[in-house]
C-alpha cells in the first residue's frame, strides 16, 4: 500500500515535533488526503501483518450501537480495553452517535432513495456528548457519495497514530464502504481519506523505518457473505479475507 508508504515519507520529512495529551511526543502534520480504490483489492496494510479479526469486530459492535468492551472481550477483541471504566463502558463513543436519530440507517435509506444527496453523512462529534466520552471521536465525520452505480465513501479523521491506528481505520472505513454498497446493490467505489493531525509517536519511529524498508505486497481480497441485505445483519462470519501475504507483524506500544 504506496499510499500509506507515502504518508509516513512525508511525516518523517516535513512533519514537526509535538508534545501530546499522552506525553509520548509525536511528529506530525496537518492535511493529507488518501484514495483507495476498492477495485485494487482490499487495503490491508502488507508491509506489517495485520489481524482483521480486531477490526471486523470493532465494525460490527459500532453499527449495532454497542459502547461497552464486553462484546469485543467476549470475541477476543482488547483493542478498546484501555480507555473503558470498571464497568467497561466508553460512553457514548462511535456505536451511540452512528444510531442516534437513526444516522446509519438514514445514510443507508438515501443511498438507496436519494442517491444525488450532497447530505449523505455520519457525525459522530455530538457536542453535547463530548464530554461524557472516554475518547472524543478520532473519525468525526463520513459522507457517501453515488455516481455510475459505484458508492464512494469519504471520512475525515481530526486524528490519526500512524503506526497503530491509521491501518485499522483505512480497513474498517474500506469495510463499510463494501457493506455499505452490498446492501444497496451499487458497485465499490473509492475510500477517500482526510487527516487532520496526522501523527508518528516518537516510539513508534523505528517500526515505520522498518515498514519504508519493505515494499508492499498485492492486496488481499475481502469476501462478504452476499445473501446479506440489510446493514444491520452482518455477522462475523459473513467476512473472508483471501490471499494475504503481509510481512511479519510489529509489535508497537499505544499510548493512553
Ligand atoms: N489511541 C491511540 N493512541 N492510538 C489509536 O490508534 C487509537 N485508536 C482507538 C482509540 N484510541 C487510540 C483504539 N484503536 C490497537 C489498535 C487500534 C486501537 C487501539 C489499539 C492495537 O494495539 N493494535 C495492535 C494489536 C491489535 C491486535 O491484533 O489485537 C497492532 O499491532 O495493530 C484508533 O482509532
Amino acid at each position: 500500500m504506496k499510499q500509506y508508504l507515502d504518508l509516513c515519507n512525508r511525516v518523517l520529512s516535513e512533519g514537526v515535533k509535538k508534545k501530546d495529551r499522552t506525553c509520548t511526543g509525536t511528529v506530525s502534520i496537518f492535511g493529507y488526503h488518501m484514495h483507495f480504490n476498492l477495485k485494487d483489492g482490499f487495503p490491508l496494510l502488507t508491509t506489517k501483518k495485520l489481524h482483521v479479526k480486531p477490526i471486523i469486530h470493532e465494525l460490527l459492535w459500532f453499527i449495532k450501537g454497542d459502547t461497552n468492551i464486553k462484546y469485543l472481550n467476549d470475541h477476543g477483541v482488547y483493542i478498546w480495553d484501555k480507555w473503558a471504566n470498571k464497568n467497561g463502558d466508553l460512553g457514548p463513543i462511535y456505536g451511540k452517535q452512528w444510531n442516534f436519530k437513526n444516522q446509519l440507517r438514514t445514510a443507508v435509506d438515501n443511498i438507496k432513495n436519494n442517491p444525488d444527496s450532497r447530505r449523505i453523512i455520519v457525525n459522530s462529534w455530538n457536542v453535547k456528548d463530548l464530554t461524557s466520552m472516554a475518547l472524543p471521536p478520532c473519525h468525526v465525520l463520513f459522507q457517501f457519495y453515488i455516481s455510475n452505480g459505484e458508492l464512494s465513501l469519504q471520512m475525515y479523521q481530526r486524528s490519526a497514530d500512524i503506526f497503530l491506528g491509521l491501518p485499522f481505520n483505512i480497513a474498517s472505513y474500506s469495510l463499510l464502504l463494501k457493506m455499505v454498497a452490498q446492501v444497496t446493490n451499487l458497485k465499490e467505489g473509492k475510500f477517500i481519506h482526510v487527516l487532520g493531525d496526522a501523527h508518528i509517536y516518537l516510539n513508534h519511529l523505528e517500526q515505520i523505518q522498518l515498514q519504508l524498508t519493505r515494499s508492499p505486497k498485492t492486496l488481499p481480497i475481502m469476501k462478504i457473505n452476499s445473501e446479506v441485505k440489510s446493514i444491520f445483519d452482518f455477522k462475523y462470519e459473513d467476512f473472508e479475507l483471501e490471499r494475504y501475504t503481509p510481512y511479519p507483524h510489529i509489535k508497537g506500544e499505544v499510548s493512553v
